[in-house]
């Protein structure tokens, strides 16, 4: 290093906010800082701006309707369809232009210009109304990250039928689970895929899912594998191949869909065991996600877009698919890891494809910091204008990496939080405006009232922790659990609420610090629930996989920091009589976490114990579990019934 590389370094490291480039700011699609009081000023009216960039069949006569609070309704009386709004209304001036770049695991590429994307959407969306798919039936879909899932996604949303997409990386069970609690009676799935080059035949997960479910099930398989793997198809099973080949040509025309009838659903990890099915509407999710990707991730129809997210997961949803497709940008998808078959693969694409803007998490940042700037130096990384995160806190040092190594100091980074629920981003500056301050996301978005409050309610000071609120309704909002509204309330709409007043405040379940110009650092759930590689895992849903082991009597998983995934799955295990804490108990319990749920779940460790810490009512005390699997300080340790048992497990775990 040269002096003035040091010296550069040392600047960087010292720095704690950073400004927007002139550069960016000029051509920024929002950059006016006046637009926060214009939102605050006309709430909620202003959301007018946000459905103003769709296109409507019907116009709206109300923004917001809150008699039935907290069941909001957003855009009442009007009509639209989210597959025209992604597709139909760019054919005029963009039907040539590239809508998805996908970029398969073995290198191979296919690439969907509006128009082509268009005529495979509506002959998949002929085929399903050829099986039967009517308005709202939900179908499911079981796919990896392969051009068939958007256009599935699509061609449902054509046909007004809303999806339910399962994560690949889900287990046979919790496919079944997801789709007998949605009653799906329509599966798209497929026979198997790539991973570091060697196939997975998904296939028989997707086969043993089905079988679990109580009712029939329709099933669409598509051919990823060809030759490579001979599957057998059962006789409610109909190959994708076929069924479009029968549909050549043909148009759907699509459905007018009321503003609130639903677009999807996607289970997410909650407190309890169930997932829960968040239920998203068309209206007011496809304009919050129009609006957040054209306001926070600056897209504009002429830029190569990357999100490295998976669109099993809301983050794909909504910044893969729907608000990328309905700005009409290109929008790039990528089917393989990040280190096949060489680190530098991701830069290699950037270079390649030229992409402005990339949008990632920091669990993939710290990877990147871990092997080295040499993988991005190799390329030419000067396409990019704006770069993203989301998924989990990022602390300041791979913040500043990747403002350094992957943006060369001239991108602004927008540190985005939101949730599945949400629907789309929420606090995060906007990036031709605000000044950046690594770790901390931001102000909220112009039109979101998020607050942190102490225990009591009341918004704490600068300088306080607390939790994380929002206390008025936004579009994109979650309009409820699927069929189980008693725990929408209960989830959401308890703690901070006052029903008697008719006030409702919505609860994250996040704690959050606020600083003195009203930044928000998110500092992580403050419920049962963990945050593995950006992935949201309940910790109940993991220990029932442990407890139907055989052999297993009881268990607590709590997460432990990682230095890349940043919270890892540990878990406490109480064996049964006559059972051994061995090897082979261990293996046995790793194997009942990946079929219960999926090997994103995995335990990093498995700690056998005689017993658990428990208060004297009998709760498991988790965070000293936490504690001794950070090998932290032990806080106070007096109220447990059991003190001892304490130190027998903090042995285990140094020994281990
Ligand atoms: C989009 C998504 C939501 C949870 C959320 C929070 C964490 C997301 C974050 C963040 C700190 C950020 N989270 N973004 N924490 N900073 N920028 O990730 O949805 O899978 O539902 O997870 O992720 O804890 O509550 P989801």
């Amino acid at each position: 290093m040269t002096d003035d590389t040091v010296e550069l370094e040392a600047r960087l490291e010292e720095a704690e906010s950073f400004e927007p480039p002139e550069s960016f700011v000029e051509q920024a699609n929002v950059s006016d800082p006046e637009i926060y009081d214009e939102f605050e000023d006309n709430w909620p009216e202003c959301w007018e701006r946000a459905a103003d960039l769709l296109d409507w069949y019907e116009d709206y006569d109300t923004v917001l309707e809150d008699d039935d609070a907290p069941f909001y309704k957003w855009f009442t009386g009007g009509s639209l369809n989210a597959s025209y709004n992604c597709l139909d209304r760019h054919l005029d001036d963009r039907g040539d232009e590239v809508a998805i770049e996908w970029i398969g695991e073995l290198g191979e590429t296919r690439t969907f210009t509006y128009e082509e994307l268009h005529r495979k959407v509506n002959e998949f969306a002929a085929a399903l109304r050829e099986m039967g798919v009517g308005e709202d039936d939900v179908v499911t879909m079981y796919l990896p990250m392969i051009p068939e899932l958007p256009i599935a996604m699509l061609a449902c949303a054509r046909i007004g039928a809303p999806h339910s997409v399962v994560f690949a990386g889900f287990s046979a069970d919790a496919l079944a689970t997801r789709m007998e609690s949605a009653v799906s009676e329509y599966l798209i799935t497929c026979d198997g895929y790539y991973r570091r080059g060697d196939p997975l035949h998904h296939k028989e997960k997707a086969d043993k899912g089905v079988s679990q479910v109580d009712h029939d099930v329709e099933t669409v398989v598509v051919d990823r594998l060809g030759d490579e793997y001979d599957h057998p198809m059962g006789a409610d099973e109909h190959d994708y191949g076929d069924l479009v080949a029968e549909q050549e040509g043909a148009e759907v025309e699509p459905v007018e869909r009321d503003a609130e009838d639903m677009l999807f659903l996607m289970y997410t990890s909650g407190t309890t065991g169930e997932p829960k099915g968040v239920k998203h509407t068309t209206a007011g999710y496809l304009s919050y996600v129009s609006w957040t990707s054209h306001a926070v991730l600056d897209i504009k129809p002429e830029d190569t877009y990357w999100c490295a997210a998976d669109i099993g997961w809301i983050t794909g949803h909504s910044y893969i698919v729907y608000g990328p497709l309905s700005l009409g940008t290109t929008s790039v998808m990528y089917e393989g890891t990040p280190d096949y078959p060489e680190k530098d693969r991701l830069w290699e694409i950037v270079e390649d494809y030229e992409v402005d803007i990339y949008y990632t998490a920091p669990t993939a940042i710290r990877a990147y910091m871990k092997w080295g700037s040499e993988y991005p130096d190799k390329h030419d990384l000067s396409s990019l204008r704006l770069m993203g995160t989301v998924g989990e806190p990022i602390n300041p040092r791979a913040w500043k990496w990747y403002y350094k190594h992957i943006g060369h100091e001239n991108c602004p980074i927008v540190d985005t939080w939101w949730q599945t629920e949400t629907g789309g981003m929420m606090v995060t500056t906007l990036p031709a405006i605000g000044t950046m301050k690594p770790g901390s996301a931001g102000p909220p978005l112009p039109g979101i009232d998020a607050q942190i409050v102490d225990t009591q309610g009341e918004p704490v000071e600068a300088g306080r922790a607390g939790y994380l609120t929002v206390q008025k309704p936004w579009p994109g909002m979650l309009r409820t659990v699927y069929k189980n509204d008693d725990r929408y309330i209960s989830e959401y709409w308890t703690e901070y609420s006052d029903p008697d007043a008719d006030e409702w405040v919505y609860f994250p379940e996040d704690g959050a610090k606020l600083d003195e110009d009203g930044y928000i650092t998110v500092l992580g759930r403050v419920d049962d629930v963990l945050n593995v590689s950006g992935h949201r895992l309940g910790t109940m849903e993991i220990e029932s996989a442990i407890v139907g082991v055989k052999g297993v009597a009881e268990a607590a998983v709590v997460g432990g920091h990682h230095d890349v995934k940043g919270e890892a799955v540990y878990a406490y295990v109480i064996t049964e009589e006559g059972y051994e804490g061995d090897e082979e108990l261990y293996d046995r319990i790793v194997e009942g976490v990946e079929d219960g749920i999926g090997p994103i779940a995995r335990p990093e460790d498995i700690i056998f114990t005689p017993e658990l810490p428990k208060t004297r009512s009998g709760k498991i005390m988790r965070r000293l579990l936490e504690d001794i699997a950070n090998e932290d300080e032990l806080g106070d340790t007096s109220t447990l019934r059991n003190p001892d048992v304490v130190e027998d497990i903090q042995e285990k775990v140094q020994k281990d």
